[in-house]
């Protein structure tokens, strides 16, 4: 089991506190989709991908960022269990979805980059330490179930 110090308990749930969900959801899988546009494969039923700006003003693209980053912060809210609160949506991208769990390390990258141009300096060193593992527990426990 991931082991978390209070402090890194404390930069992550404090930054998340301020987080944008729409706005940073939105543009976290917009950039997902620009910079590796073979992950545009898993939403072929999301309409116009076919630019950036297609990209950044898609409606769908929005509401499924929001979406996932609204989950991703239910584990900040379970931090101690986060394998088990994760173990269906695992499940899901898995079986239902195909969903190649290299995708959640890349979009948890991604995540990190957009905290960074939101948060600028409040987005400390340590803060950004915290923030990674927290992407790469994350991105661990959505492929636990995968087989
Ligand atoms: Mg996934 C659906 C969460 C990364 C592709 N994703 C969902 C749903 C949630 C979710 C909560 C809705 C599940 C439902 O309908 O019951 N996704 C989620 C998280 C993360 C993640 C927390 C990582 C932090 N997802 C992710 C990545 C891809 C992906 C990297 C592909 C590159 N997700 C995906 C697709 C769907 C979901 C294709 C179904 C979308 C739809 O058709 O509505």
């Amino acid at each position: 089991m991931v082991h978390w110090t209070a402090e890194e308990k404390q930069l992550i749930t404090g930054l998340w506190a301020k987080v944008n969900v729409e706005e940073c959801g939105a543009e976290a899988l917009a950039r997902l989709l620009i910079v590796y546009p073979w992950t545009q494969r898993f939403f072929a039923t999301f309409g116009n991908l076919s630019s950036p700006t297609a990209i950044l003003g898609n409606p769908m693209v929005r509401a499924h960022g929001k979406k996932v980053l609204t989950s991703f912060g239910e584990a900040v809210k379970n931090l101690d269990s986060i394998k088990k609160s994760f173990a269906q949506l695992s499940k899901l991208h898995c079986d239902k979805l195909h969903v190649d769990p290299e995708n959640f390390r890349l979009l948890g990258d991604i995540l990190i980059v957009v905290l960074a141009g939101h948060f600028g300096k409040d987005f400390t060193p340590a803060c950004q330490a915290a923030w990674q593992k927290m992407v790469r527990v994350v991105a661990h426990a959505l492929a636990h179930e995968y087989h």
